[in-house]
């Protein structure tokens, strides 16, 4: 893959196409980054992302990994010492992954966003931004209580990151696609450079198949999960013999291949019982998914390969946890 096609790998939505192709014509020294409000144990979501910023490693860009402790803070995720502590574990579960610490960079928000020269910036930002555009780039951020003034500082901040941090791409989840807009909006106001943004798919609830995957509301893997844990989940998920189900409903089980196995193996190989056909091996997910469909693939086979290639996957972050917590 050349750097263009590995950094539209698997991206829900680019903006723009036009930008990102500029990028990567030439992408050395460009930087891109993805933020995380700290938590404690990395889940599929965070690993989601975490795959993309391999990809962009892989086109040739440095990566830039933001632990957003103020964000935290100012999202009422727990006291500062509490998300300083979960920042620390997270990084250490990221790098446990296969984000390498000599090619990632590590930053924790509040090492620049407390500086005044970035506070006074904020508060041009709230004067230039109505409390209305600000709480609308929030909607899918924020945990559904009422509305904070810390909740609408939030954004502007995310906004203000993305020149402290001398980003060329901002990247993250199509929820904060309403964020990146807002700073495509008002970095100019500011005198800085529009920035282009990449955002990834976000995984269907795997049971249901329905809303997104998270570890606020329905089932999502987390490097806490044990082997036995992580097959149970994966056995009950929904999985109908179709990437495209009827209506809202997407097939999380092809999915979980798509974004988080296909892009880390070269090869996945279903082993099977000479009975049962014996073993397929696939190089490209198009592949599992057509013989998902003609039913040349059984569910519960793609599972149980689906729930060993995930094992694998999350087992590094996995131990890193067990030494943390001893
Ligand atoms: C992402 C988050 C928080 C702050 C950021 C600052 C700059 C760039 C990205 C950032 C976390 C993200 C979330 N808003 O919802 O997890």
């Amino acid at each position: 893959m050349d750097a263009y096609e590995l950094i539209m790998r698997n991206a829900e939505e680019v903006v723009t196409d036009e930008e990102v192709r500029e990028l990567a014509a030439d992408p050395a020294g460009k930087r891109a980054y993805v933020g995380y409000e700290p938590s404690g144990v990395l889940h599929l979501g965070h690993l989601l992302t975490a795959n993309k910023l391999i990809d962009l490693q892989d086109a040739g860009l440095e990566v830039v990994v933001l632990l957003a402790d103020v964000h935290a803070y100012l999202n009422g995720k727990g006291t500062f010492e509490e998300i300083r502590e979960t920042a620390e574990q997270m990084k250490a579960q990221f790098i446990a992954y296969g984000l390498d610490e000599d090619s990632a960079e590590f930053v924790y928000g509040s090492e620049f966003q407390l500086d005044e020269e970035y506070t006074l910036d904020l508060h041009t930002l709230e004067l230039e931004t109505t409390l209305n555009r600000a709480q609308r780039a929030m909607a899918e951020i924020q945990g559904g209580d009422t509305a904070k003034v810390s909740h609408v500082v939030y954004p502007l901040m995310q906004t203000l990151d993305i020149e402290y941090l001398d980003l060329d791409l901002a990247v993250g989840g199509i929820d904060q696609r309403k964020v990146h807009m807002l700073a495509r909006e008002e970095l100019p106001e500011l005198g800085y450079d529009v920035r282009p943004a990449l955002h990834t798919p976000i995984v269907a609830d795997l049971t249901t198949g329905e809303g997104k995957m998270s570890s606020s509301d329905g089932v999502t893997i987390s490097m806490e999960d044990s082997t036995e844990e992580l097959e149970e989940k994966v056995n009950s998920a929904f999985c109908p013999p179709t990437a495209d189900p009827e209506g809202d409903l997407e097939n999380p089980v092809l999915e979980l291949f798509e974004y988080h196995v296909f892009p880390r193996f070269s090869e996945i190989v279903v082993e099977r019982p000479d009975e049962y056909g014996g073993n397929i091996s696939y190089e490209r997910y198009e592949a599992l998914e057509a013989d998902l469909e003609s039913g040349e693939l059984h569910p519960a086979d793609a599972k149980g390969t689906l729930a060993s290639y995930l094992d694998e996957l999350i087992e590094p972050g996995r131990q890193k946890l067990r030494e943390i917590r001893s």
